[in-house]
């Protein structure tokens, strides 16, 4: 088979990170086609900066980064600096990069790409909030039954959520791009904080990264002792969830993933629950299933993926 052409749409974020360096050490299973940079964690021209120094990182400076929307569809931008650091890549010192960032918008790359390729060929990876992929949909939306799958971070139900007691992250940083890309009726693979926060850096996993004895397992290692400061004491858990990657994994194996089809519907109005993914995992509703709703990895197959592909880095 040859390998899945995929566009991942990013707000680097240390977890992005990692997808990003998933993607790029897997050449044989998946072709990234761009990686498009959305406001979230932290302001775009950190966003778009970072993915840069990523692909760089990971020896694959020709890989193509566009920048894309710098706010929410129609609210003002949530960032996450307390989980991510003031540049949304903290951790060690690193170089600013060197390779171009593109001169094309994100959304327009989007469009553009999914109309030139064969219909069913491109897959969507967002791991940020959903801005671009939504203004895209919204703009052109003759390309999105040419979308073959997306396959995203984001939501919660029995996790509920991270950003507010009842909203994940990148669905509440902007719910209204949400709302379109889970109404959209393309096929959609949701990994949620159910997922997640299963995937979690205990120490051994860290000191894998670090036995790799290269600069990329290094970085990981660094970059998620970063993180894992804040979340164990907000979780109390033994580690940090390394969200993102999740999504890069599935495509590689999905088979370490399990879940259902159900009904995802986004909430938007209401001030105490906005962003909430209202996922009908007992099937109650009656609403018709638009989503494969994760709830179940397999961490330690995870984990050993993680670590055979980033070792080749
Ligand atoms: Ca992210």
């Amino acid at each position: 088979m040859s390998p899945r052409k995929i566009i991942i749409d990013t707000d680097p974020g240390q977890d992005d990170a990692v997808a990003i360096l998933l993607a790029l050490a897997s050449p044989e299973d998946i072709e990234v086609l761009g990686i498009t940079a959305v406001a979230g964690n932290v302001p775009l021209p950190l966003t778009e900066k970072n993915a840069r120094i990523v692909c760089e990182l990971a020896g694959k400076p020709e890989t193509r980064v566009f920048a894309g929307c710098d706010a929410p569809m129609q609210r003002k931008l949530v960032t996450a600096e307390h989980v991510h650091g003031k540049t949304g890549l903290d951790g060690p010192p690193m170089d600013d990069p060197t390779m171009p960032l593109q001169d094309q918008h994100a959304v327009d790359f989007i469009i553009e790409t999914l109309r030139r390729e064969p219909a069913g060929t491109v897959t969507l990876c967002p791991i940020g909030p959903l801005t671009n992929i939504a203004t895209a949909f919204a703009r052109a939306p003759d390309i999105i039954p040419r979308v073959q799958e997306i396959v995203l971070m984001g939501g919660a139900y029995f996790e509920v959520g991270n950003i507010t007691p009842a909203a994940e992250f990148n669905i509440y940083v902007d719910p209204e791009a949400a709302k379109i890309v889970f109404d959209a009726g393309v096929p959609l693979v949701v990994m949620p904080l159910d997922v997640t926060h299963k995937a979690l850096t205990t120490k051994p996993r860290i000191d894998a990264f670090r036995a790799m004895g290269t600069r990329v397992g290094d970085m990981v290692a660094a970059w998620t002792d970063f993180f894992e400061r804040f979340d164990m004491e907000k979780y109390g858990s033994e580690g940090a969830p390394l969200h993102d990657p999740c999504t890069i994994a599935y495509l590689i194996a999905p088979d370490l993933f399990t879940g259902r089809h159900i009904n995802v519907e986004i909430e938007t109005t209401s001030d105490l629950t906005l962003g909430m993914t209202v996922a009908d995992w007992w099937r109650v509703s009656g609403r018709a299933p638009n989503a494969l709703f994760m709830g179940d990895i397999d961490a330690e197959g995870f984990f050993a993926l993680l670590a055979e592909r980033l070792a080749r880095l």
